[in-house]
């Protein structure tokens, strides 16, 4: 937390810190994956670079470099001895000024490390998982930024994932706006057809997504046609595989869409 190593049960902050009552702060999910030479943190770069480019749109500056952030990063994984586990940085303002006007609010680092197991379940990315249309629709993009991480925009992925599990589903597809398909609660989406791979852009309010660009890269080095591109939901039903993609859940397959 803000530069040192702080044992789980004291990891505190005040009640009044900012973005507990405003939800203005940003994060990442990483993976530390087992290699033969240790814990290898999976993108570790591209995932600091997007935190940044998140606190740039929230006006949030980070009191940290992205080196720096990076080493915080490879520590907290070391000083906690495990060979994987799921990696949370988190930039948030902190006990200093009530009010809406985030500016004078400190702003402060931490980074948390822990087992995390299959996130959509073992079962998911064995036989797919079943997904809702939302009731509740994506962020427009001149409300909440989708290129953002951003704490508070995720009130609205977990109200669909509740609305999703409460209905008898695992995960839930939000359509933007504008009525395309933009993603799931905490995952990108992808869909197959006609021997093309689309997945939707920032512009249908999608995270622009690390796994989603490592699947992009894997599939052009395997010779497949993959894009960004607008997906309705009707391309869900009648498409020939679907799935998503994120670093908490991986790649998991869609069994079934409504
Ligand atoms: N869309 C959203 C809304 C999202 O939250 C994530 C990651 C993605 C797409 C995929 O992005 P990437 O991880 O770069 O491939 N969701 C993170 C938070 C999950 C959580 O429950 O917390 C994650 O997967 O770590």
């Amino acid at each position: 937390m803000d530069g040192d190593l702080v044992k789980w049960d004291e990891a505190n902050v005040h009640i009044l810190t900012h973005t507990l009552h405003y939800g203005c702060g940003v994060f990442e999910g990483i993976r530390a994956y087992e290699t033969a030479e240790g814990p290898g943190v999976f993108r570790l770069t591209e995932h600091i670079d997007r935190l940044f480019n998140s606190a740039k749109i929230f006006m949030i500056d980070i009191p940290f470099s992205r080196s720096h952030l990076v080493d915080a990063v490879k520590q907290t994984v070391a000083a906690n001895n495990m060979s994987s586990c799921y990696i949370r940085p988190l930039v948030y303002l902190g006990y200093g000024e009530m009010g809406l006007n985030t500016l004078p609010c400190p702003v402060r680092v931490a980074v948390a490390v822990w087992p995390w197991g299959a996130y959509l379940g073992e079962e998911g990315i064995e036989k797919g998982v079943r997904v809702k249309i939302s009731s509740w629709q994506r962020h427009d993009p001149n409300s909440m930024p989708p290129a953002a991480k951003g704490t508070g925009m995720y009130i609205n992925s977990s109200m669909a994932k509740a609305e999703a599990l409460k209905g008898g589903y695992d995960e839930a597809v939000l359509l933007s706006p504008q009525g395309y398909v933009s993603e799931c609660t905490g995952e990108n989406i992808f869909v197959v057809r006609r021997d093309q791979v689309l997945t939707p852009p920032v512009s249908a309010g999608a995270l622009e997504g690390i796994t989603q660009d490592s699947v992009m890269t894997i599939a052009r080095d395997l010779g497949v046609e993959v894009g960004y591109g607008n997906i309705l939901r009707s391309d869900l039903y009648v498409a020939e595989e679907a799935f998503l993609s994120g670093s908490a859940a991986e790649v998991v397959p869609i069994a079934s869409v409504d």
